[in-house]
């Protein structure tokens, strides 16, 4: 296994991976070497065929404080724009497989629209979410002001963005950002995605596939287009070997064994 500087990564079952964002000292700020590292280490558990789902995670006291204010503080806007600074980040949403985020602390800014990039948030009753880049004289530039939209609303997106705001884990769940909030022990969260990680990865990895696209598609289709996208693609799964042994367990009142094909 290759080894990073700035990410942990491990295999707590076999069909998961978790990835420990890992520069303690600043809170877990998102570097770009850190995010090189997290989009490495993140597309070869996609590739790997023995990995069903990944875990993200961070410390107890931050998931990720947001991207680095101090390796942004000097840059000019010939910079940003010339190089597409930032343009890495969307990465992660070319993942075929699940990417579940298990948060405690911070989650802030960049931090914030990490976790809102996975597929699943789950948060300990520690976690804080929030956009303060307002306070720094600039707005989310990694989809926040998209994506809070769909989770939470447009009164409340505009609260978080506008006056930066955190909102407790509480908080979070009630507005549905988060699926819930865990646990109370150190390390419940993490425990907690990863055995969701595990159950994912049980399932036909083609019927996860499919489900993780076609949720994704009601961000970028209307009713309509989204309805029939979903209808053709359960469609298809009807020529895999997993909806047969599916079907024939379920009728045979025994546990389906899926081959993934
Ligand atoms: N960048 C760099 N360093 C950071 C960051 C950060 N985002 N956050 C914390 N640190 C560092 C601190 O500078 C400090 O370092 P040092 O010990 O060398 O002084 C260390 O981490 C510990 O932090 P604090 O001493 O501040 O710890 P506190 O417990 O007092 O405070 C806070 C914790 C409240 C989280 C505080 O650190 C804070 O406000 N951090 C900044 C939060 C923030 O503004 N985040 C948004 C950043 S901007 C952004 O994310 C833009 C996103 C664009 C994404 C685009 C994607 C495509």
């Amino acid at each position: 296994q290759q080894s990073y500087e700035y990410i942990l990564v491990s295999r707590p079952d076999p069909s998961v991976v978790l990835v420990t964002l890992n520069r303690p000292k600043s809170l877990n700020a998102l570097s770009s070497p850190l995010f090189k590292e997290l989009n490495q280490a993140l597309e070869e558990a996609d590739k790997d065929v023995s990995v069903g789902a990944m875990v993200l995670t961070g410390s107890d006291r931050a998931f990720a404080a947001g991207a680095d204010i101090k390796e942004m503080k000097d840059k000019q806007f010939s910079d940003v724009y010339k190089n597409d600074f930032l343009v890495d980040w969307t990465r992660i949403r070319q993942l075929h497989k699940p990417l579940i985020a298990a948060v405690s602390g911070y989650a802030l800014g960049g931090g914030c629209e990490l976790a809102l990039m996975c597929d699943i948030i789950l948060a300990s009753p520690t976690a804080k979410f929030g956009q303060p880049e307002i306070n720094l004289g600039v707005i989310p530039g990694g989809g926040g002001s998209q994506r809070l939209i769909h989770a939470i609303g447009k009164s409340r997106t505009m609260e978080l963005v506008l006056t930066g705001r955190n909102i407790t884990a509480q908080e979070a769940a009630a507005w549905g950002m988060v699926s819930r909030v865990v646990g109370e022990g150190e390390g419940e969260v993490v425990k907690e995605a990863v055995s969701m990680a595990k159950e994912i990865a049980s399932k036909s990895q083609i019927a996860v596939q499919a489900g993780k696209e076609v949720v994704n598609a009601a961000y970028e289709m209307s009713l309509s287009e989204g309805l029939r996208f979903e209808r053709r693609i359960f469609h298809s799964l009807f020529a895999t070997n997993d909806q047969k042994e599916g079907m024939a367990a379920f009728a045979e009142k025994r546990k389906p064994n899926f081959t993934h094909s």
